[in-house]
């Protein structure tokens, strides 16, 4: 029996899922799972590529060693980061990954040249330090080799995808996510680039989700020992994948895909360009079937995450559930950080910043481990609140519950504290929701199912959602008043 292969890359993990859709069920498998490390190398913080598509051919190798039949693939990833090809189709350099500093100061200096204003009218994105934009110019303003022997940009999806099959197409969901791309004409930007000096001829055709971009080529069919398997083009973008697959009902749903970063957010039909969302720093990625996502980047688990990194270089480790249960045992409300604060961007030693940010603000910091992960899990639930009722706000909308997606959503004190902060009940599931998203996506594309209404539907009916009802109420609201004093977020 044929199945369908779903790379997922995450900025902390990879997976290749195996998806099987049987009488409306459908079935997974973890074929593959393998850590997506980034690597320091003097100044430069970079993905390891060339590791990430070695580990897409393990997948296939084990596909094969398992006798499955791989009857299409298809790839999505974290957004925003890209290769650049030369005149002989080789890649030049390896990858700059969003958190590496080069960027720093070049938002302020492109809005120098090109009015805030003015590139989010074109665009729809919200600002972020590190968008492809800002990363390009950062090139430009550094007068790097690489960008003057360029001859392609491709992105990370799209990048792998073109050692898969050799061919340069863009994705379309990803491609928003560049700030280079006007959703309203629906395409690259043609004046943007030009004022930024970009060569149109960079950026490749552009493809839409749910169209086949290309087979394996013979070179790699022939290295494997496997078929030319077709490759489709999904929404790349992980997080367009992952709101793909919110099993939402109603058609006004909110949501937040929780893995290393918190994305938080509705989907509209049409991009909403206002001021007002332009204030709130609220962007509009492209989705699946012409939809966008109205939503707001949120630090997310990135804090937690870089919190155990430091603690095991010091030589203390800690799995997941030990932090989750050090910090239920923590006093609760007694530090709070607003995780958006830029000190926590960059890669490093979170437990000093929280320190340095509870001292700024007046408050006692957090010292024992439950105390600090507790400060990061509440303030990440209030900040949940915050900005649910600003997508409120924004989208003229009110939504009965918050759908969580993710790998966050296996720590079941993050979902029940997030209840209790926006008093409203949690759905949590399905945890991969990016490569179930992504599978569904190619079972819309071999007419297997008839868009993206009736895969929610199938993707409730065959992963578990678990329901978090809000508790202690009062607590949490005066919990929150205090949140906001000392966070500013008023
Ligand atoms: P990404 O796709 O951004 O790499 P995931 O969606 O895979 O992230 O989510 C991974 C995150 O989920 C981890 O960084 C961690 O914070 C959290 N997580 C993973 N496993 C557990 C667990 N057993 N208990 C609590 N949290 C977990
Ligand atoms: C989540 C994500 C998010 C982007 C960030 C760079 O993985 O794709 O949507 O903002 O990575």
């Amino acid at each position: 029996m044929a199945d369908i292969l779903a790379y997922d890359l995450g900025a902390s993990s990879g997976r290749a899922l195996l998806g099987r859709l049987t009488d409306r069920q459908i079935v997974t498998e973890e074929l593959h799972r393998f850590p997506n490390d980034p690597v320091q190398v003097g100044d430069r913080l970079h993905w390891d590529i060339l590791c990430l598509y070695h580990e897409l051919k393990q997948g296939l190798l084990k596909a094969k060693h398992q006798g499955v039949e791989v009857r299409s693939l298809a790839i999505d990833s974290w957004a925003v980061d890209f290769g650049l090809l030369g005149g002989n189709g080789e890649l030049l350099g390896n990858p700059y990954h969003y958190r590496d500093r080069h960027t720093d100061g070049m938002m302020e200096r492109l809005f120098a040249e090109i009015p805030a204003a003015e590139v989010f009218a074109r665009t729809g994105i919200q600002f972020l330090p590190f968008n492809s934009v800002f990363q390009l110019y950062a090139l430009k303003q550094a007068g790097s080799p690489l960008l003057s022997a360029a001859r392609r940009f491709l992105m990370i999806p799209d990048l792998l995808r073109y050692f898969l099959t050799g061919e340069e197409i863009s994705e379309f969901t990803n491609a928003t996510t560049t700030q280079l791309f006007n959703p309203t004409a629906n395409r690259w930007d043609s004046e943007l680039l030009r004022r930024l000096g970009l060569d149109e001829s960079l950026f490749a055709p552009v493809a839409l989700p749910g169209t086949q971009v290309g087979a394996l080529r013979p070179a790699l069919t022939e290295e494997l020992g496997v078929g030319a398997i077709p490759v489709f083009a999904v929404a790349e973008h992980d997080t367009g994948s992952a709101v793909a697959a919110v099993p939402a009902t109603d058609r006004s749903f909110a949501y937040l895909s929780c893995g290393t970063w918190s994305l938080m957010g509705t989907e509209v039909e049409r991009p909403v360009l206002s001021e007002l969302a332009r204030e709130l720093n609220f962007t509009n990625e492209g989705g699946v079937n012409g939809t966008f996502r109205l939503l707001k980047n949120i630090m997310g688990l990135w804090i937690l995450n870089e919190t155990r990194r430091e603690w095991e270089r010091a030589g203390q480790s800690y799995s997941f559930p030990e932090l989750v249960r050090l910090a239920g045992e923590a006093k609760p409300f007694a530090a709070f950080i607003d995780p958006d604060d830029d000190a926590f961007l960059p890669p490093g030693d979170m437990p000093t910043r929280i320190r340095g940010y509870c001292e700024r603000t007046g408050q006692r910091a957090p010292e024992e481990p439950g105390e600090v992960v507790r400060c990061i899990l509440e303030s990440l639930a209030f900040k949940y609140r915050y900005v649910l009722e600003l997508t409120e706000r924004l989208s003229d909308q009110t939504f009965g519950g918050l759908h969580m997606v993710g790998g966050g959503i296996q720590n079941a004190l993050l979902c029940q504290w997030s209840a209790n902060a926006i008093g409203r009940p949690v759905w949590a599931g399905p945890a991969e929701g990016s490569a179930i998203g992504n599978l569904a996506v190619q079972w819309i594309a071999h007419g297997e199912l008839s868009d993206i209404w009736e895969a929610r539907k199938v993707i409730r009916d065959s992963f578990p959602v678990v329901v978090y009802e809000p508790r202690e109420r009062e607590a949490w609201e005066e919990g929150y008043g205090r949140f906001r004093r000392y966070t500013g977020l008023s």
